[in-house]
């Protein structure tokens, strides 16, 4: 596949999305939201992509909304049916996809571009990543996911400032604040994650799908409906030859091999 304004590679079973829009801080435009939603589609659907990676070119992650470009289609659509037709579609699909999915952030992400690093599983930031809640400065309020994962990564308190006030906070305070995982040197911020993605590729696929979706499910319902999801998704996997191929590897003191059936 090839893209105008991301670059898509496959390396070991991670596939890894890298936004090429340096110049404008890898802004979104429509060709790029577009042309994200068809890659995170494929590499949903691709077997051989056990683990995804995003991350950005420059000293930008993602300035969110490329606003020259919204500036000049101002009035051939409107924010709300821009954000139904570009941002959620991409959004939900990446949010909900049953693979691992990790942020790899290396410079500042605002706006929107702060919203997709809050969607992937795991945020793993440079010592040079910067975070804003940029909506606010422009008179928006955040959107594509930020007013629900927010305040679920930091706390209500923490959402409200950030978002309210729209200040930058750096890569240090972003791990005090719970808002990454991690925080490593810019120079191996790759290696880092490419690490971190190996460790995730070589766990059960399915299993880890599963895992997703009770820990998604798990704050809007009480203890007693996790409880009883979480029969489903054990059942589930139970069922799979990863977890026969688990419990013999087990037996047999070796490594498994799993392989997503
Ligand atoms: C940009 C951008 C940018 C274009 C930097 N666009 N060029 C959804 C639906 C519809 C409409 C509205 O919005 C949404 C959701 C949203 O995402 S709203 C939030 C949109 N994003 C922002 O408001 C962030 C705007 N950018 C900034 O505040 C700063 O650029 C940050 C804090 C990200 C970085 O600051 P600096 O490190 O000082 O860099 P810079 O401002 O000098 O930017 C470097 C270049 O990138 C510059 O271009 P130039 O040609 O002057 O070198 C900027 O114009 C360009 N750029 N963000 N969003």
């Amino acid at each position: 596949m090839d893209f105008e304004t991301l670059e898509w590679r496959i390396q070991e079973g991670i596939g890894v999305i890298v936004f090429n829009r340096s110049h404008a801080l890898n802004a979104f435009t429509n060709t790029m939201l577009k042309e994200l939603r068809q890659v995170v589609e494929a590499a949903a659907k691709d077997d051989t992509v056990r683990v995804l990676v995003l991350t950005g070119n420059g000293r930008g992650f993602s300035a969110g909304q490329d606003l020259k470009e919204h500036l000049a289609n101002n009035g051939a659509l409107n924010i709300g049916e821009h954000l139904r037709q570009y941002y959620n579609p991409l959004m939900e699909r990446l949010y909900h996809m049953e693979k691992p999915t990790v942020a790899a952030i290396n410079g500042v992400a605002a706006g929107a571009g702060m919203s997709l690093a809050l969607a992937a599983d795991f945020r793993i930031a440079s010592d040079t990543a910067r975070f804003v809640q940029a909506f606010v400065r422009i008179g928006l309020v955040p959107d594509s996911g930020s007013t629900y994962l927010l305040p679920l990564l930091v706390g209500r308190a923490r959402a409200m400032e950030l978002a309210m006030l729209g200040d930058t906070i750096d890569a240090k305070t972003a791990l005090a604040y719970g808002l990454v995982n991690r925080v490593v040197a810019s120079d191996a911020l790759m290696e880092e994650v490419m690490t971190f993605s190996r460790a995730l590729a070589r766990q059960a696929p399915k299993a880890l799908g599963l895992i997703k979706r009770g820990i998604h499910r798990g704050p809007e319902h009480g203890f007693d409906e996790a409880l009883a999801y979480e029969v489903f998704l054990q059942a589930t996997a139970a069922s799979t030859e990863d977890h026969a191929e688990g419990v013999r590897a087990f037996m047999e003191k070796r490594t498994p091999r799993f392989t997503g059936h």
